[in-house]
């Protein structure tokens, strides 16, 4: 199979409509990429599997889903007129204000017209001859473009886990990723949730002050800080808006492209009475900041764990009981699998309706008609909550059976884990572009300024085609391997490898573990995106 060219013709019908460029995915991404491709003047079309644009924050609406960074800095900086009309109401926005800002952009720059809802794309084939892609959405129908680009998110492929008797489970269940438009209301409800992610930290204070009874089955403690989160203050918005240019600025240049206050100090040279203050200042302070206090706390294990003593010992003073204290503290790296921001979590397990079930040694069994059985014990439950993650970074793009040059077929190139130039372009698969694809900085920073830089990197590309006569454009395999090598080699300094991220793949059984977004920062990913277009687009070969 791998090597044989697609049938273009015999498999389906033949493309009903030819844009310069597709664009699969309506969240931020494709938002923004249809609006800088149309403004170049460029035919473009947006194919999205929902019924509606937001990505990420269209589909994951469980109670409490929220984003973990500064809602002044997750918003658009393309347009200054957009970031001085919108108002965010909280410091950290819910997903409901998240998907209001989304459909406000949607409107605001008259992108509805180019983007086609209820349209899950299925596959992607590059056509040799005419050197353009045919796309196909799951009802048959295809389109055909000189240019293809993947906005379809780093989070976006729900995980469930093969647990046996999923089917025959009686109650409701639910995944977080995927939650109904309608709500849930769990009143009344004795409820399991599956995972002690972000997912799950965010939302298991709500549903456990609705629910008869939660129970929640955690594999791995996790490590969370406060959001401290707050309606925002209207002098605070006015500074802010009255700055944005220098608060942007700032924030280019730190490893997250999030501006916050980063230390160059080094932990295990500080004493450790000043540790301890200037870790109380930030938990104090709340937020993903915390991992900024000291340079080397990602690369030094020793210092690693002062900052990881300083939570589980907060852990202590919130839980009352210190078997269940002990039960939730990590023990792992703090900050190898993403930290979490928490409004209430582990003080909720305080609360006489909520049930903790360690399934690290004996793991969950089987899903029966009328629960969730461990350890051949069964706990009853009328509604099951998985909030179990994501295939992330790969998993939404080898949902597509992408097709590149001679039929060579992604999930056959990506079998020992994905490999990219620039997390934006592989070799084999001219045309094809991946907005902040395995190998771009990504889910290590603040997504929004990331996805402006790719967006506005690959319209820049494709103009630069245009305007030189070039119809085609493909990293080269040298180029490749040797960006796959670096992303791997500043990860092996890191702590990255001691846990079983999703970073790494490792939550899903069978995926090979790499290190999949690039760890060396914003500012040195932008700079070597600008130095390869500077160099005629090195790496690539246009023609
Ligand atoms: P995560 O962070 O991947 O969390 C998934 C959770 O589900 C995690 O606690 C897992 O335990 C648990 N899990 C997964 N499979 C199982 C099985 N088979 N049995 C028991 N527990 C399981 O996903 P989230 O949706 O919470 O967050 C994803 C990102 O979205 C987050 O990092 C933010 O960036 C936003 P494990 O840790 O693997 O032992």
């Amino acid at each position: 199979m791998t090597n044989r060219r697609p049938e273009l013709k015999q498999n389906g019908s033949s493309p009903q409509r030819r844009f310069d460029v597709v664009i699969v995915g309506a969240g931020f991404a494709g938002l923004y990429m249809l609006h800088r491709l149309r403004g170049m003047g460029f035919k473009a079309r947006v194919l999205e599997a929902g019924t509606g644009v937001g990505g990420t924050w269209y589909w994951n609406r469980y109670p409490g889903a929220r984003c973990d960074v500064e809602s002044v800095q997750y918003s658009y900086q393309f347009s200054d007129a957009l970031q001085q009309e919108w108002e965010w109401s909280e410091r950290y926005a819910a997903q409901p204000e998240l998907l209001r800002y989304a459909n406000h952009v949607a409107d605001r720059f008259d992108l509805r017209r180019d983007i086609q809802l209820n349209t899950r794309v299925n596959a992607a084939m590059f056509d040799d001859a005419s050197a353009s892609w045919v796309i196909e959405s799951s009802d048959g129908a295809r389109v055909a473009a000189a240019f293809c680009i993947m906005a379809t998110g780093c989070l976006s492929s729900p995980n469930l886990p093969a647990f046996k008797g999923i089917a025959a489970f009686e109650g409701d269940h639910y995944h977080t990723g995927c939650w109904p438009h309608e709500g849930v209301d769990f009143t009344g409800k004795r409820v399991a949730i599956i995972g002690t992610g972000s997912s799950a930290v965010q939302s298991i204070p709500i549903i456990a002050a609705q629910a008869k009874h939660l129970t929640v089955f955690q594999r791995t403690p996790n490590y969370a800080v406060p959001a401290h989160n707050a309606p925002l203050d209207p002098e605070f918005v006015r500074r802010i808006k009255a700055s944005y240019p220098e608060l942007r600025a700032r924030a280019r240049k730190t490893m997250t492209g999030i501006d916050f206050d980063y230390s160059d100090a080094l932990a295990m040279e500080t004493s450790p009475q000043e540790r301890q203050r200037e870790y109380e200042t930030r938990w104090q302070r709340g937020g993903l900041s915390f991992l900024g206090a000291y340079r080397d706390l990602m690369v030094d294990e020793e210092a690693n764990d002062t900052a990881a003593a300083f939570v589980r010992g907060k852990i202590r003073e919130k839980v009352r009981d210190p078997e269940l204290a002990e039960a939730l503290s990590p023990k792992n790296t703090i900050g190898c699998k993403r930290l979490c921001i928490d409004i209430g979590y582990y003080e909720t397990f305080n609360r006489s309706n909520v049930t903790l079930v360690d399934v690290s040694e004996t793991p969950i069994e089987e899903i029966t008609p009328r629960g969730v059985k461990v350890a051949g014990r069964q706990c009853e439950a009328d509604a099951i909550v998985f909030a179990t993650g994501f295939d992330a970074m790969t998993g939404a793009l080898l949902k597509v059976d992408i097709r590149g040059r001679g039929g060579l077929a992604l999930r056959e190139k990506w079998s020992a884990g994905p490999t990219t130039y620039l997390g934006v372009a592989m070799a084999g698969f001219p045309n094809l572009f991946t907005v902040t694809g395995p190998g771009s900085p990504s889910v290590l920073t603040n997504m929004l300024p990331t996805i402006e830089q790719h967006v506005e990197w690959i319209s820049d590309t494709i103009a630069h085609m245009r305007a030189r006569g070039f119809d085609r454009i493909e990293a080269s395999a040298a180029a490749e391997d040797e960006w796959v090598s670096h992303v791997g080699e500043l990860a092996s300094r890191t702590l990255r490898y001691t846990c079983s991220s999703w970073y790494l793949g490792a939550n899903i059984p069978g995926k090979p573990r790499v290190f999949m977004p690039y760890i060396g920062g914003f500012p040195r990913y932008v700079e070597k995106c600008n130095e390869v277009a500077a160099r005629g687009y090195e790496g690539f070969v246009l023609s």
